[in-house]
């Protein structure tokens, strides 16, 4: 082996450290325990709709509200089961939380008059 090829190896290896320490970084920054359920939240005729209605426990929710639909006092969002009472208005539609228990979950308003539901199931 001449001087030449050591030297050039020499300076081969920190950049293949680097490069392996900034995959690892990458890996490390999301674990699984970190991802969210976006839904969003819509309302028709019979009352709140939740899209997909179904979400896992023990996950947070990002539930996006659709000031389209959702209007007057409607925009008042009560989730008692979780505690979440929130007064949405444009510039401000996401609702945050994460379900704690599984099952059927009410959704109402702020004056108990409209309704709708989701479902928590337990994780796989
Ligand atoms: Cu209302």
């Amino acid at each position: 082996m001449n001087t030449r090829r050591i030297v050039t190896l020499l300076l081969a290896l920190p950049v293949g450290a680097m490069l392996s320490a900034q995959v690892l970084t990458a890996q490390v920054a999301k674990p699984a325990g970190m991802k969210v359920q976006t839904v969003t939240l819509t309302f028709d005729d019979k009352g709140y709709v939740v899209t997909p209605a179904t979400v896992t426990k023990g996950v947070p929710v990002k539930m996006e509200v659709d000031l389209d639909t959702v209007k007057g006092c409607m925009r008042t969002v009560v989730i008692n089961a979780f505690d979440v009472k929130k007064t949405v208005k444009a510039g401000e539609t996401t609702i945050e939380f994460t379900p704690t228990k599984s099952g059927k979950i009410d959704i109402i308003c702020g004056m108990n008059i409209g309704k709708g539901s989701f479902t928590v199931v337990e994780p796989k």
